[in-house]
């Protein structure tokens, strides 16, 4: 009977949270339900960095009625004076009796002190109900406060033969009107967006979350190592978005100051002639930029993969044939010649969307 209890309003904090995927920054989405005898007396979601944390606006909600109730929360709650005071202090001074968490939070400032504090004063603790579920929810937020790198997605969208093109370069629409939604909420749910300078050649595209509800357009991030994107594309002109280069010192200065004119920011990263990923990938995170979706093209996806900077791949398949023989693929890079040698997807989750499939999996290297 408790176990069904607490799923019941752990889903219900989690749903909450889930709700709020994009619009937190670095910061975890978190949910909470307090309970007092048998009814829901307060419910809240952190909602923005820099803002209450989930706990402090469901406990606000229930004044009073807080004393002696069981609180639900999907992540640990914090022990740190950060952006706002600790909530395990005010969790203990509105004299709860119980406290149900769905995981731990691996913040070093708080990873396992917050439940310390919360035991300390006698409140009954539960941990690790829907832990799944909740892990899963901030994967990006865990990667990102534990290695100071931002969390990477993959997205593809390919046809059955695995081409992102035709022979000619037509490539509009490869996936149905339903999967450029989803990929339009996946945009909304991270802070950078990254393509290839090719792909911006190529397609000038806007990189914008265009969506049928309101979304937040990520900042807009181009590799191009000697910068040659063209001035007279979305992204440096529409001011849409921000959009930020990254480069090489091999780039010619007058160029920098010319994209910069236009209110782009160029990072150098590196000497050449690549773009150093690694020393990009900690630069964005220094930045604060926790989470990025790659969507290509195939060279800049390639190289990503084979500097095992992905955390997560998601592809997106229509069920459509358009062969050729030197037609592009997803990820273009040098190879692996035993199957042995393969990059397998773990965790692997399919789903349809109308005629559309979508494979989601974590990346394993051999
Ligand atoms: C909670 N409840 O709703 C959230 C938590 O800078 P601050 O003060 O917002 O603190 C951010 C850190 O607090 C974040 O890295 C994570 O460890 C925790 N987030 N904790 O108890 C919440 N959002
Ligand atoms: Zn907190």
């Amino acid at each position: 009977m408790e176990m069904m209890n607490d799923e019941f309003y752990m889903s219900l904090a989690l749903d909450m949270a889930e709700r709020a995927q994009g619009q937190t920054g670095i910061n975890p989405v978190v949910g909470c339900v307090v309970v007092k005898d048998g009814r829901m007396v307060g419910l809240g979601a952190h909602l923005k960095r820099g803002t209450g944390h989930a706990e402090v606006h469901a406990l606000n909600m229930a004044g009073s009625e807080a004393e002696g109730s069981t609180v639900y929360v999907t992540l640990e709650p914090c022990s740190h004076y950060g952006k706002t005071p600790p909530c395990s202090e005010r969790l203990i001074s509105e004299k709860v009796k119980r406290v149900v968490v769905a995981c731990e939070d691996p913040n070093p400032q708080v990873a396992g002190k917050g439940f310390d504090m919360l035991r300390r004063h006698g409140i009954e603790v539960k941990v690790g109900v829907l832990r799944d579920r909740a892990r899963r929810l901030n994967e990006k937020f865990i990667k990102y406060i534990t290695t100071g790198l931002p969390f990477v997605t993959l997205k593809t969208a390919s046809t059955l033969d695995g081409k992102i093109a035709t022979k000619s370069g037509d490539s509009k629409w490869i996936s149905n009107e339903q999967a450029r939604e989803h990929i339009h909420m996946l945009r909304h749910r991270h802070q950078g967006i990254m393509v290839g300078v090719e792909t911006v050649i190529a397609d000038n595209p806007e990189l914008t979350t265009r969506l049928s509800i309101d979304g937040i357009s990520p900042i807009r991030i181009v590799v191009d190592s000697k910068l040659r994107i063209p001035i007279d594309t979305k992204l440096v002109r529409d001011g849409n978005a921000k959009t930020l280069i990254l480069t090489t010192d091999e780039a010619e200065a007058e160029r920098e100051q010319v994209l910069e004119s236009y209110g782009v920011q160029v990072i150098r990263c590196g000497p050449g002639p690549r773009v150093d990923l690694l020393t990009a990938m900690s630069l964005l995170g220094e930045m604060e930029i926790g989470s990025i979706l790659l969507e290509g093209g195939g060279t800049l996806n390639g190289a990503m993969l084979e500097a095992k900077l992905i955390d997560r791949l998601l592809m997106f398949i229509a069920p459509k044939i358009v062969g050729g023989y030197e037609t592009p693929g997803s990820f273009r890079f040098e190879g692996v010649d035993r199957m042995n040698d393969a990059i397998q997807l773990n965790k692997l989750e399919v789903e349809t969307i109308g005629d559309n499939i979508c494979v989601t999996g974590l990346p394993v290297w051999p």
